[in-house]
């Protein structure tokens, strides 16, 4: 059997997403997600131009191979464009190499380790009682974790706050500005989490998206603050390309802290793992180079009591979750997956096994990944330019989103 064709499959049901679809000379296909926020078209043609006519007639069960060459060959190294593509075709060998197996992937990667995969929802709202509702509902809907994201009064546009149940940030194709005030988010938060730790008791999981707008110092402040409501984790206090900062804000606090979404590969998170100076890595499978490039980072992290919190937003799609859920079933250090589940167009493009129940997420028992792409009904979705937003402070310095 030999790779016969690959497809690259740009399509918008509900946003922006990049597919890659393998098929073999013996009629399999096997599908892998390929989408980088605001960059689709930049990991489309590196998948179109740089990668796929070195797949034709290569041996789809060579997944580690492939991978090699893939990465090596490339003689440049990392980055999120390279490492997404990589991931597409890596998620896309395994669903296939699961499909010849005849079994899910979970079972190729070592079987079931736990009874379903728990999930994070994302609850927030306008004001604290809205937020407290948005709990609630979580809560009702049998979820034991739950991200918690506050409006600023003095903030007119906060990450992660949205009156739509699926939210997006991508929206403008020329990125949409905000503005910033660390002051007013380090005065307010510590009392909404307050409120919410009192409303719903100590055994809910509680996390919160910091979206890395911190100095490590002010970081350390927050983490000091929240520690009387024992988050499960404050994510992204600050941007991790330097790991020292985290070495400076665990020295202040024992608020648990997870990073990695933007990670691409294991070196960069290297040595926040090594060092322990995280307890969360969300690196996840579409842009840290597919199931076998995450794997290692899992259990390099496993080594060093980090345990895994991958990310799952709407702009990683139903391929991606899927493969995740494959992965997260099977890790011996798994902690938590996160979920927005995705719009009800999404889902019609990407028809998937996965379900959720009681605040687990049950990959699909077909054999492979149980997903696929609609190719017919993609196409009825065109591609539209869209941006993440940047965010600025009050004097309009540029500060991270
Ligand atoms: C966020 C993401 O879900 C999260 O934790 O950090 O929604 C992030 O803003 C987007 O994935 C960026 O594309
Ligand atoms: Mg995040």
């Amino acid at each position: 059997m030999s790779i016969a064709a690959a497809r690259v499959i740009v399509c918008s049901p509900g946003r922006n997403f990049v597919t890659l679809k393998i098929e073999t000379s013996d009629g399999l296909t096997g599908v892998g997600d390929a989408t980088l926020n605001g960059r689709e078209l930049a990991v489309a043609a590196y998948l179109n131009e740089h990668v796929v006519p070195l797949l034709i007639g290569r041996d789809p069960a060579r997944i580690e191979d492939t991978w090699q060459y893939l990465y090596k060959g490339a003689y440049w190294r990392r980055g999120p464009v390279t490492m997404t593509a990589i991931a597409a075709v890596d998620t896309a060998l395994w669903d296939i190499k699961g499909k010849v197996a005849g079994l899910p992937v979970y079972q190729l990667l070592g079987g079931r380790s736990r009874s379903g995969v728990s999930v994070y929802g994302h609850a927030n709202g306008a004001t604290v009682d809205d937020l407290l509702s948005s709990v609630a509902s979580f809560v009702s809907r049998g979820y034991r974790a739950v991200r918690v994201q506050a409006a600023i009064p003095e903030i007119s546009e906060m990450y992660g706050v949205s009156a739509a149940a699926i939210y997006e940030p991508a929206s403008a194709a020329i990125p949409a500005e905000s503005v910033w005030s660390t002051e007013h988010y380090l005065a307010h938060l510590p009392g909404v989490l307050a409120r919410v730790r009192a409303e719903f008791g100590p055994g809910l999981r509680l996390l919160h998206d910091v979206h890395h707008r911190l100095t490590p110092i002010e970081a350390a402040r927050l983490g000091k603050s929240l520690e009387p409501y024992a988050l499960t984790w404050l994510e992204d206090p600050v941007p991790a390309e330097l790991p020292d900062g985290y070495r400076l804000i665990r020295q202040h606090t024992t608020t648990p802290l997870a990073v990695g979404e933007v990670f691409n590969s294991i070196w960069d998170g290297e040595r926040l793992i090594r060092e322990q100076l995280i307890d969360y890595i969300r690196a996840t499978v579409v842009h840290a180079g597919g199931i076998t490039h995450l794997r290692r980072i899992f259990d390099l992290a496993a080594l060093h009591h980090v345990r895994t919190g991958s990310h799952g937003a709407t702009d990683l799609s139903p391929i991606c979750m899927s493969a995740a859920l494959h992965l997260d079933l099977a890790v011996p250090n798994f902690g938590l997956q996160e979920y927005m589940p995705h719009a009800p167009e999404t889902d019609e493009v990407f028809p998937h096994g996965y379900r959720y129940a009681d605040g687990y997420l049950h990959p699909s028992e077909e054999p492979g990944l149980g997903v696929d792409i609609d190719e017919a009904l993609a196409a009825k979705y065109p591609y539209r330019p869209a941006s993440l937003p940047v965010s600025r402070l009050a004097d309009g310095t540029l500060h991270d989103w």
